[in-house]
Formats: structure tokens, sequence, C-alpha cells
């Protein structure tokens, strides 16, 4: 069995030591960063979404993939970070009320931080008002959110009227995305970018900072 095999099939069994140890022999073994993640953690992941559908494995089995597809990612994240100079901006993340899935906003940041941006991370079950008090108050240029589930996507909608409310909507940018997230969805609420993954995420991040979104 491959390395990155192995790592999906640990992953997979919620075996968090294990899938540490492997991450750091692939590493060592002179595996790429994104082909680690890509096609081990993310792999892995995959599988335990598609049997949590089915109701094959249950939510502590999740939780336990998800905890070792965090230790994992963490190993990589520096080797995530891009080589050359680095964007100056600041930005805040974070996964919308009602919503506790934070793997796939975590490498939201990993890859923002790579990138060379600040990220606030304000965490999961982030209220509209919290995302917009922050941008206000840290100055950032980019609101960052993440859904995972059809009924808190709409909470995007939210925190883009909150912005509006605030009137903040011409200096800060709306990011949005997770699973079910779409373009359509983005042009329905009047929120600036969808993108539908973690790099592409970070580069229309760093692009909105070079075209000084604030
Ligand atoms: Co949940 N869950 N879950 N879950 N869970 C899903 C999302 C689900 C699709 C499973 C299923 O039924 N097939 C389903 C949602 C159905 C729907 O709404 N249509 C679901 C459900 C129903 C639930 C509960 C309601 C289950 C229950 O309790 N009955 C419950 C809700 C809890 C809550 O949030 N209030 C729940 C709970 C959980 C766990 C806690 C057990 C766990 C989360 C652990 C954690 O995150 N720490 C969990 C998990 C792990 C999943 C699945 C299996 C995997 C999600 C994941 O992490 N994927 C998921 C099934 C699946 O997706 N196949 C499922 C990997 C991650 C890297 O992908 O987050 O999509 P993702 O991120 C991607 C892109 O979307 C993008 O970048 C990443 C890749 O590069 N991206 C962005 C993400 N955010 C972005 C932001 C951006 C740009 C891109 O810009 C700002």
């Amino acid at each position: 069995m491959s390395i990155l095999n192995e790592i999906s099939e640990n992953l997979q069994k919620g075996k968090a030591n294990v899938v540490k140890e492997l991450v750091q022999k692939a590493i060592d073994d002179g595996l790429d960063a994104r082909e680690i993640l890509d096609h081990g953690l993310l792999a892995g992941m995959d599988i335990i979404g598609e049997k949590f559908k089915k109701n094959e494995v249950f939510v502590p089995d999740v939780l336990v993939a998800a905890r070792a597809m965090n230790m994992g990612a963490a190993l990589i994240k520096p080797l995530l970070a891009e080589n050359g100079a680095k964007a100056a901006g600041k930005v805040c993340i974070g996964t919308v009320k009602g919503d506790l899935h934070d793997i796939g906003k975590n490498l939201v940041k990993m890859m923002m931080e790579g990138k060379g941006l600040e990220v606030i991370d304000l965490g999961t079950n982030v209220a509209p008002e919290t995302y917009v008090k922050t941008a206000v108050e840290q100055g950032c240029q980019i609101i960052c959110c993440s859904a995972l589930l059809t009924t808190t996507m709409q909470v995007m909608a939210d925190v883009v009227k909150e912005a509006e409310k605030a009137n903040i909507r011409d200096k800060v940018k709306i990011m949005i995305g997770g699973a079910p997230v779409t373009e359509a969805f983005c042009r329905q609420i009047g929120a600036d970018k969808y993108t539908p993954d973690a790099a592409s995420a970070a580069d229309a991040a760093v692009k909105f900072c070079q075209e000084g979104a604030a």
C-alpha cells in the first residue's frame, strides 16, 4: 500500500498519532505537501464523508477522523507556505453561526497564511455582527465566511447585510465558500467572491489585497 493510501486508511480509522507519523514520513521521503494533503488526508476525509452520508459511520467516527486530519494538516502547514514575495493584507475568517465544521476553514486559513496574509481566526459558530465588528476594529480588508450546511449558508447573506448596515461595504470584500456554496449563491446574496477550494481562496484574497480592497 502506498504511504498516501496508508494516511487515508488510518485517517478513516481516526488513528491520529499514526496519521501524524505517516505524514511526517511522507514529508521526509520528499513527497509534495499538496500531494499529501489532496491524495492522503483529503482523500480519507472524502471517504468518511460518503460513509457518513450512507449511515455507515457516525458522528464520533467523523470527529476522530477530523482530529486526525487536523493533526496531519498541521505538519504540512509550513510546507504549503510559498517562497518568494509575501503579500500584505489582513483578513478575518470564521465558520458561520450555527455551523461547527472547521476543517475547510482551517485549510483556507493555512493557505492564506502561506501567502503572507495576516489571518484573524474567529473560529466556528460566528455571528454576522462578530465578522463585521472584527473587520472594523482590526482593519481587515476581507471577511471570509465558510459554511458546510445548506441551512447555515444562509447566514452569509446576513453577513453581507450587516456589512451594509455598518457602511463598510465599499471598504471590505466578502469572500464565501464551503461544500454547499456556489457561484450563483454568491451573486444572489451580493458577496464579492466564491472560490471552490482553499488554494483558490488564498489566490483571490491576495488579489483583493493587491488591488487595495480597503
Ligand atoms: Co457534518 N455534515 N454534520 N460533521 N460533515 C456534512 C457537511 C454533510 C454533507 C454530511 C452528509 O450528510 N453527507 C452534512 C450536511 C448536509 C447538508 O447540509 N446538505 C452534515 C451534517 C448533516 C452534519 C450534522 C447536522 C450531523 C448531525 O449532527 N446529525 C452536524 C452539524 C453540526 C453543526 O455544524 N451544527 C454535523 C457534524 C459534523 C462533525 C462535528 C461530526 C464533523 C465536523 C468536525 C470538524 O469540522 N471539526 C463533520 C464532518 C467532518 C463532516 C464531513 C464528513 C466532512 C466535512 C469536511 O471537513 N470536509 C461532511 C461530508 C462531506 O463534506 N463529504 C459533513 C473536508 C473539508 C476540507 O472540506 O469543508 O468543504 P470543506 O472545505 C473545502 C471547500 O469547501 C473549501 O475549501 C476546502 C478544500 O480546499 N472551503 C472554502 C471551505 N470553506 C471555504 C471558504 C472560502 C473558500 C473555500 O472562502 C472564504
